[in-house]
């Protein structure tokens, strides 16, 4: 069978994490397209790629190209997944699907009317773990819902000189910190707990009213000294949902915590246990009792559930992480793709549900009133 020929667009961190699980899933990654012809030039040399494109229209004009990666800031999502299905190609963009609602929307509706397979990394939902966490509340084993909370906190916006497109909501969009990863807690949490979010009161803060200026380079920190940027988007943010059964939710989100980089953690509290998981200590799932008994389940493909022990590929006590969690998401991409169904893959029709999540968090941050998601 020949290898489903794949095209990466945007050559930051994400657009070496996908290279790396395309590879891994057996594609070919037949170029890489960049900002400027210079920069896919010298992607394309440090990540051993044949072909550095021109520009993104040599992407879709390639025969070769079944998938494209978007993999470039926010605000060129929208135009190039649309571009990249209109040319008959597969598509996985990155989150936020779009800036906006009305824009995710149509890329949704799009990718339905193709009948092209068109994803978004919530990645999160990778976790041996969390698809544990979620077999057990599918069964009953926590009982009727009762609470659920978290938080998504991390550091690499707490220096004032560092910087990115993503503070810039021109780039990013109208939300930051919710956007880039409140999203991917509340897929997380939503799909795990098997509710939705049905209001949302929330609030934002900007705490670091000036940045130095944004260099070109993804999480980049630029030296003292230079011009300084006001920022309007939001460094922190709370919110508080209510899903359609009732069941009351509170989530932090910052990007200014010391000392916490990618701690994305939830508790979902049911009548019977409670259950928690924590991104940075992932092979682990907690479940407490109300009898004094605690239990930990240890991530491994001897034991839990089908899903848990699927996406095991390392041996229990062998650390699988983030870099896993990816590689899982492209393979079942282009499991999709040949024509398979796995399970949990979070395609457009999730990318329009964040979005529309996101919309009504900053309708309810900017009016300071509960807000209906619908
Ligand atoms: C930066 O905040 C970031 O890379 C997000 O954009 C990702 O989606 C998240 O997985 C990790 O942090």
């Amino acid at each position: 069978m020949s290898k489903l020929g794949i095209a990466i667009v945007g050559t930051g961190m994400i657009g070496a994490v996908h290279r790396r699980a395309a590879l891994l899933a057996g594609a070919e990654v037949r170029g890489v397209s960049a900002s400027s012809a210079a920069r896919a030039q010298e992607a394309a040399q440090a990540w051993n790629i044949a072909h550095a494109y021109r520009d993104f229209d040599e992407v879709l004009s390639d025969p070769q190209v079944q998938v494209v990666h978007v993999c470039t800031p926010n605000h060129l999502h929208r135009a190039m997944a649309q571009a990249a299905l209109e040319a008959g190609k597969h598509v996985i963009c990155e989150k936020p699907l779009a800036t906006t609602q009305a824009d995710a929307q149509a890329l949704a509706t799009l990718a339905k009317s193709t009948g092209l397979v068109a994803t978004v990394p919530f990645v999160y939902r990778y976790h041996p773990v969390v698809r544990e966490a979620r077999a057990r509340i599918a069964q009953g084993e926590l009982g009727p819902l009762r609470l659920m909370h978290g938080s998504y906190l991390q550091d690499w916006l707490l220096d004032p000189a560092s910087n990115n497109w993503r503070v810039d909501p021109k780039l990013g969009g109208a939300s930051r910190v919710f956007a880039d990863i409140g999203s991917h807690w509340c897929d997380l949490v939503e799909w795990v707990s098997g509710e939705r979010f049905a209001e949302v009161s929330a609030a934002f803060e900007t705490v670091i009213a000036q940045r130095a200026v944004a260099t070109g380079k993804s999480f980049a920190t630029p030296a003292a000294g230079g011009d300084l940027q006001t920022v309007s988007s939001e460094d922190v943010a709370a919110a508080m949902f209510k899903t359609g059964n009732g069941t009351l939710a509170t989530l932090t989100v910052s990007q200014v915590s010391a000392g916490r980089r990618n701690r994305l953690w939830f508790e979902i509290d049911g009548a019977k246990a409670s259950v928690a998981f924590d991104q940075e200590d992932s092979e682990r799932l907690w479940m407490g009792y109300q009898d004094q008994r605690e239990m930990t389940f240890y991530r491994g493909p001897g034991a839990g559930s089908a899903e848990q022990r699927r996406l095991s590929t390392l041996p229990a006590g062998h650390a699988q992480g983030y870099a896993q969690c990816f590689e899982a998401f492209v393979a079942d991409t282009y499991q999709a793709i040949a024509a398979e169904r796995p399970e949990g893959l979070p395609t457009f029709e999730d990318g329009l549900r964040s979005a529309l999540i996101v919309d009504r968090v900053i309708a309810s941050a900017r009016s300071r009133a509960w807000t209906s998601i619908g």
